[in-house]
């Protein structure tokens, strides 16, 4: 059995394939700013995510920044989100000078709650930053019908759906703006990179001057900009990955259904959801472990998989209001104390990626049936 086994493996093309795409590279000097690479990955993007306007940024962080800071919000103004993400979220609201507001989780999909989001309106939120985790899709109507009700744009932080549809729309299609990450953790990868997506053309004007430093011309800066631009080594391994996603995906699909059905009789142990009309763009596969049924805890089970040299992750516990940061921020919800307190500490993602094969996933039954015997 091939050992270690991660979380996450990268996508990588042939190498050989590689080659002749860094020659052009090379031969022509361009190797960043805008280059022919980066226009023909995008192009590429918009066509396999279904959207007019695809923007390609250097990492998913900065594509993030760059979304809120195309909303105008007024500085201090209060972005609400979910606790139960990845840090980049609440840092991009905090960076943006506006104060990051937390509400519940859906305890099903663990996207952001609706109806916690209502409770965490105040007359200063002036946006929703809602994340698609784990490959679940959050509950668009009700968080559009919210927005369109007080006057809020909607983010979405599409880091870990690419490709995903709802009732056969492309996901990024939702909202104000979708945010993408090609990280080499992700489903897709050019190694490190992200993307904006939106439903308006008319939106890249303003992405890409923001991306661009704000500069409109030689003489001329006309926005407060950053440096979000992807460079032509990341657009190449980009465009080369791009074929081969799909295939990647149907193997998670059946490695999901392999460890669904493994696992499938274990007290406790709530498998994935399945959403209705969702195309999942299978970027994680989790496990919520309720230890008072299964007897023993998410942490027992991730130190005896560690042991056996296999590294599944606790995403995403610590959550961002465990954080210093946001250490004493209030977590809005419907429920008697926040669900995601809860739920924190029953997230277990496993290994999820091509490498896997079956005697990793009887090699991780075998931990948690081991687990079982022993509570
Ligand atoms: N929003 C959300 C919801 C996100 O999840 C993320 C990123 C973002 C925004 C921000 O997007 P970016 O700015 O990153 O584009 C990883 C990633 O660094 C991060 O991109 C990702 N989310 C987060 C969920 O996971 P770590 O600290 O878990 O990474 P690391 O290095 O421990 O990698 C996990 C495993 O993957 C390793 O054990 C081995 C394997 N791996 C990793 C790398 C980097 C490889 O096999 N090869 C590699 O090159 O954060």
């Amino acid at each position: 059995m091939n050992l270690p086994l991660y979380v996450s493996k990268p996508l990588l093309p042939d190498l050989e394939t590689l080659v002749p795409q860094l020659k052009e590279i090379w031969a022509s000097g361009i190797v960043t700013n805008n280059g022919p690479l980066h226009q023909k990955f995008e192009n590429a993007l918009e066509q396999y995510l279904g959207t007019p306007c695809a923007m390609a940024f250097n990492n998913g962080t900065i594509a993030l920044l760059v979304a809120l800071k195309m909303m105008d919000l007024e500085i201090g103004s209060e972005v609400i989100t979910t606790p139960l993400t990845f840090a980049a979220t609440a840092h991009s609201i905090a960076w943006n000078g506006l104060v990051p507001v937390f509400a519940d989780v859906e305890p099903q999909s663990l996207t952001l709650d609706p109806k916690a989001v209502e409770r965490a309106i105040s007359p200063r939120t002036s946006a929703i930053l809602a994340v698609h985790v784990y490959g679940n899709v959050c509950d668009v109507v009700g968080l559009q019908d919210i927005a369109d009700k007080h006057g809020l744009r909607l983010i979405y932080d599409a880091a870990h759906v690419f490709g995903a549809t709802i009732d056969d729309r492309p996901i990024g299609l939702f909202g104000d703006v979708s945010v993408f990450s090609f990280h080499a953790t992700k489903l897709f990868n050019s190694l490190e990179g992200g993307a904006i997506t939106s439903r308006l053309v008319s939106d890249k004007e303003k992405i890409y001057s923001l991306r661009n430093f704000g500069i409109k011309n030689e003489e001329e800066v006309v926005d407060i900009g950053i440096n979000g631009k992807m460079n032509e080594f990341q657009a190449a391994v980009g465009l080369l990955n791009l074929p081969l996603v799909a295939e990647e995906r149907s193997k998670r699909a059946q490695l999901r259904d392999r460890y669904n059905y493994s696992l499938r009789d274990l007290p406790g142990v709530r498998l994935p959801v399945t959403q209705k009309n969702v195309f999942n763009s299978e970027q994680y596969y989790h496990l919520v472990i309720d230890h008072r049924e299964f007897g023993s805890s998410r942490d027992e089970i991730y130190d005896g998989l560690k042991e056996s040299n296999i590294f599944a992750r606790k995403y995403f516990h610590p959550i961002c209001t465990d954080f210093a940061p946001y250490k004493n921020y209030k977590i809005h919800t419907t429920h008697e104390s926040p669900y995601v307190n809860e739920v924190k500490s029953q997230v277990l993602c496993l290994p999820f990626h091509s490498g896997v094969k079956d005697e990793h996933i009887e090699a991780i039954e075998r931990q948690f049936r081991r687990s079982l015997r022993a509570s």
